[in-house]
């Protein structure tokens, strides 16, 4: 057969990497080949997860930025300085984490949806047109986030007027002026250009980009055996070879930004600067709490448990 696949970035942005090492084994292992749709071939984020609810996709590639309108609990990953930024200890809580392995998958199975992995995309940081040094400086800043209602929580502690708005509209709404900032991981700043349209990066260590690889339930649960080995064992591979790809292109990135645009001022805030911003995990924890309820709690505190432990193993 061959099977759908749709993310939300280009082919060689995180995602796409991801979703071709899927396909690669996938390929390989089997008889069924993998069409690969990239960001803007089938529409906008939300547009591809309704797709993949309704079996049009065998697979789509969302995060939780997104997902979160559809599964409250998935907010969780926009509580600030939750993940920590420690590369190390990111990998051994995403390979390892209860939270994502056994209390996240009944709950994306409810929308229909078989969840594969989790993996990161880097560290996030904010684009703006001016400086941000604290809250004040993103006051009556209108600040582009993803459309779920915990990251709007989470931008008014931070100071700023929240906008949600899906990705394909960013670009042109910061060129005309509509938003004035918007957030991103690393890489991403630097394969969309984000640079073009604002001038400075501000990196405060609130969040890891997180993103989500699924199925559809019903096309899943229909397989044999031998074919869900595959998928599973695909998901498996991609995940190990984006970790390690992730970071370098990471790393990489402020200096691809630099060297496109050398008057961009990138400022990575203090600890004495980050202190009214990591002053909100609180409020923002109880407003997610308010949001999701008891199920909510109990996948808050497995994630800081699963936290403690990826940090132990990691030293
Ligand atoms: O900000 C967004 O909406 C997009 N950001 C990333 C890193 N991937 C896809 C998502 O749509």
């Amino acid at each position: 057969d061959t099977w759908r696949y749709a993310h939300e970035e280009a082919a060689t942005e995180v995602q796409g990497v991801f979703a071709q090492k899927f396909k690669e084994e996938i390929e390989a292992n089997s008889d069924h080949t993998l069409q690969l749709f990239p960001f803007g071939t089938l529409g906008e984020s939300a547009d591809i997860m309704e797709q993949a609810q309704a079996g049009i996709l065998q697979f789509v590639n969302q995060s939780p930025g997104f997902t979160g309108a559809l599964i409250p609990e998935a907010q969780v990953f926009f509580v600030p300085y939750l993940l920590p930024q420690d590369e190390e200890t990111l990998q051994e809580f995403f390979r390892n984490s209860k939270a994502i392995n056994e209390l996240f998958p009944p709950l994306y199975a409810e929308q229909g949806l078989e969840l594969l992995t989790m993996y990161p995309e880097g560290e996030v940081c904010m684009t703006t047109k001016e400086p941000v040094r604290s809250p004040a400086d993103l006051e009556g800043v209108k600040f582009r986030v993803m459309t779920n209602p915990l990251l709007v929580e989470s931008y008014s502690a931070f100071g700023a007027t929240p906008t949600p708005l899906p990705w394909g509209e960013v670009y042109g709404a910061m060129q005309t002026g509509i938003i004035q900032g918007q957030e991103n991981p690393r890489f991403f700043l630097d394969s969309t250009k984000m640079y073009e349209v604002t001038d400075v990066i501000t990196c405060i260590g609130h969040n890891n980009f997180t993103t989500a690889a699924m199925a559809n339930k019903e096309f899943y649960d229909g397989l044999s055996d031998e074919d869900k080995t595959v998928i599973q064992n695909a998901a498996e591979a991609a995940f190990e070879y984006i970790l390690d790809y992730q970071q370098e292109l990471g790393e990489k990135s402020f200096d691809n930004i630099l060297a496109a645009k050398p008057e961009m001022e990138i400022n990575i805030l203090s600890e004495e600067e980050r202190k009214p911003f990591m002053a909100t995990s609180e409020p923002v924890e109880a407003a997610y709490i308010e949001m999701t309820g008891d199920k909510g709690k109990e996948i808050l505190e497995q994630m800081k448990a699963d936290l403690e432990a990826a940090e132990a193993a990691a030293k």
